[in-house]
């Protein structure tokens, strides 16, 4: 059962036993029940107390029952927390470590309260698309005051048990314990000093007003209107807590319920919990226990002390770890040392970073022009020139000097990760780290595994990568690993689509209104358009049946590299970054479409957006098909954390899965009869096409 039912002398003790945070499914629901029951038969049984076993009190409703009919199944969290207000005797909550979402809730219908310090206490519902759904918008501003309760509602974040404001008169905790350690101890003791309340003190039964009534929720629907632009959630939070203070408790309650539920079926909701799960099911690697032995990272090396070794390194000066960061001359160094600085200084300029942070950061920093003194790093990260003979001359130094069981990772983006590692005498220490620029900003990072790579290589990796704060997915080797592989295919519709009539400026504004953090062209301006033009230029030899729109190689003709160059696809006012279309390039794409006998025509946004997003996905499920991902919520964790896709839809993967792919494989079929495109491009792949004709989804 996970709950377990004790009895102390005249105390009765039921501990929520879930792992791995006590989430309340349906067992544990049932638990309580049944010992909530047990403790009103029993005569001894004065008072009762429950309690988390392990490292939580509970991390709230069970998020892995959502979308099965187990979450509503009775006993529902509703008839738990009323099984325990209408309990005859004592319920004290001993809350511990994590108390969150529902746990919080149940917490809020027991009696009494008491806790731990340094427990972290919320309601994250928001973050999921949805809102406290039992009682939580109806109680805790009972305890804590209006507004109090509206910030921790619609912001989800968490407090520390000990920081809750104690209103007074009213108080979310009735105690606090001296430590988690003692907490047992004291809330048996508590328990039995509060044995003969009567009345039992009921939540539901505080006063619940704010001063300014219309007036303040007026401004709190302001103060969200931000956030709602593509979330329902947080003005329906608003209305939840306006409900409590102008309804009696039990209306309050059905408003909440109908709230609850409407949120339950959004698509928003169903985006944010299937990331939740996505993001906590990358770091697990099919053929990988998580139990594998993983070695010790004490000192990194970093070869390249350019835009990306500079910001590798500095992930790991965040994370306390010293770097040895590595050039081939000291003009080289002292630039990337200056820009490491510049970096650190902008933040304590802003306020973002103590000086001393920075000071304790920079002194485990250092620099040198000598492999030899690599010889002792665990990890040695290589961010050279993107070409296969500079990585080559690389590998084999650092197979010459560095130690018996370090770990050698190349930052490459393409390369064939392979074929690095056999420059090595030990592949099986070889691993691709692939940071996304800037590294020490953008959160993902895609482990390239090789034929040979060891699994505690790769279980080092990806605990190395939850240290330094990065959002680590494993990809199988072949060109472009995840995310490279499929933007070629989404910059390809972009080309093709200003062959046959459209602008840079119109396909940018389709797909950041479709919430893209930037659409492909600002992106291929920011980015520099250099780097897909050298990609082309290899492809061409590599894979002639890629085909693409000339225009973005005849802007490179032109130098038009993008931001860097001062244009692009755009026109830049000196050290602006602001994007000004290019009266040049709209010429230069019209000539292009006579050359190729093209009369533009109008194209819709809708067709920009799908061509664009199902061209992600086609390539996403080739990607499944090759072994390259193992999950489809690895790839949407890709396009999610170093792609910009927009979150509330959830990833290309998933998204594809609301449209339902039966009707994405009639929009690819509409495509390929455009006489412009690549016939062969719009060949929905055989996962896509087998899943959609069975009315399913990527899994
Ligand atoms: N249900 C089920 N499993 C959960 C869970 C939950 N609520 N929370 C975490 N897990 C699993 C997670 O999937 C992972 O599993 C493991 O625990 C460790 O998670 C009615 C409807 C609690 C602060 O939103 O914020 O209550 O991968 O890696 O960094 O109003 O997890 O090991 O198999 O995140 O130590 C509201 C979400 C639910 C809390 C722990 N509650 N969880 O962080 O570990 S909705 C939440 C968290 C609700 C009611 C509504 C964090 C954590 P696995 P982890 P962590």
């Amino acid at each position: 059962m996970s709950a377990q039912y004790q009895v102390h002398g005249d105390v009765a003790v039921i501990t929520l036993a879930n792992p791995p945070v006590n989430g309340l499914g349906l067992a544990t629901r049932q638990g309580i029940v049944d010992g909530l029951n047990r403790a009103q038969q029993d005569a001894a049984v004065k008072s009762i107390v429950i309690t988390g076993a392990g490292g939580a009190f509970s991390g709230g409703a069970d998020i892995k029952e959502f979308g099965t009919d187990k979450s509503m199944q009775e006993p529902n969290l509703h008839s738990v927390i009323a099984a325990i207000e209408n309990s005859p005797k004592p319920v004290v909550a001993a809350i511990h470590s994590v108390c969150m979402g529902g746990g919080l809730e149940l917490a809020l219908g027991c009696h009494y309260r008491l806790a731990a310090p340094g427990c972290s206490v919320a309601l994250p519902e928001v973050k999921l698309g949805l809102l406290p759904g039992a009682g939580g918008t109806q109680r805790l501003p009972r305890v804590v005051g209006v507004e109090p309760a509206l910030n921790m509602i619609v912001s989800g974040e968490t407090v520390k048990s000990e920081l809750i404001g104690f209103i007074p008169g009213q108080k979310l905790f009735d105690k606090m314990a001296a430590s988690a350690e003692a907490l047992p101890e004291e809330a048996l003791a508590f328990a039995r000093s509060v044995a003969d309340t009567r009345p039992l003190p009921l939540v539901r039964n505080l006063p619940c007003k704010h001063p300014q009534g219309d007036a303040y929720f007026q401004f709190a629907r302001n103060m969200v209107k931000g956030m709602s632009k593509n979330y329902p959630a947080p003005a329906k939070c608003v209305d939840a807590v306006e409900a409590a203070t102008k309804r009696k408790f039990a209306d309050g309650m059905s408003v909440e319920r109908e709230l609850f539920i409407n949120l339950m079926w959004t698509p928003e909701s169903r985006a944010l919990r299937h990331l939740f799960m996505a993001e906590r099911a990358a770091s697990k690697i099919p053929d990988v226990p998580s139990d594998t032995p993983k070695r010790d990272i004490k000192s990194v090396g970093v070869i390249g002390a350019g835009t990306m070794g500079g910001g590798i390194a500095m992930n790991f000066l965040n994370a306390g770890i010293p770097v040895k960061m590595l050039e081939m001359k000291q003009e080289a160094l002292d630039r990337g040392l200056a820009t490491i600085k510049k970096n650190y200084e902008a933040q304590v300029k802003k306020g973002k970073l103590k000086q001393d942070k920075y000071e304790q950061r920079m002194a485990l920093l250092s620099t040198t022009l000598d492999y030899a003194d690599l010889k002792d790093a665990d990890l040695v990260i290589e961010a050279v020139f993107e070409e296969i003979g500079v990585k080559e001359a690389v590998f084999k130094q650092l197979d010459a000097v560095c130690k018996q069981g370090a770990i050698l990772a190349s930052n490459t983006s393409t390369l064939d990760v392979d074929k690095i590692a056999s420059f090595t005498k030990r592949p099986q220490d070889v691993v691709g780290m692939h940071f996304f620029s800037p590294a020490n900003v953008m959160r993902l990072l895609e482990v390239v595994r090789g034929k040979e790579t060891a699994k505690d290589v790769l279980a080092t990796v990806m605990a190395l990568a939850k240290k330094i704060k990065k959002t680590a997915v494993v990809s199988g080797v072949c060109d472009g690993f995840i995310g490279n592989r499929m933007i070629e295919r989404y910059s390809q519709q972009a080309g093709f689509l200003l062959d046959e009539g459209a602008t840079p400026q119109q396909v940018d504004k389709a797909l950041e209104k479709f919430g893209m953090a930037m659409g492909p062209f600002r992106m291929g301006d920011l980015a520099g358009n250099d780097i897909g033009w050298a990609i082309r230029k290899r492809r061409a030899l590599e894979r002639p049946d890629m085909k693409y729109s000339r225009t973005a190689d005849k802007l490179c003709e032109l130098g038009r590299y993008g931001q860097k160059t001062g244009a692009g696809w755009y026109d830049y006012q000196a050290g602006k970054r602001d994007a000004i279309p290019s009266d040049l390039v709209n010429k230069m794409i019209e000539d292009h479409r006579k050359e190729l006998g093209i009369t533009p025509r109008k194209i819709s946004d809708e067709e920009i957006v799908q061509r664009l997003v199902y061209a992600l996905v086609n390539e996403g499920a080739h990607i499944l098909e090759d072994g390259i991902a193992s999950k489809s919520g690895d790839i949407d964790m890709v396009y999610l954390t170093g792609y910009g896709f927009p979150i509330y839809r959830g990833g290309p993967m998933h998204y594809a899965g609301e449209q339902g792919l039966f009707n994405l494989v009639q929009a690819m079929n509409r495509f390929a009869q455009n006489p412009r495109d690549d016939q062969a491009f719009w060949q929905p792949a055989p996962l896509l096409a087998k899943l959609a004709a069975e009315g399913k989804t990527f899994s």
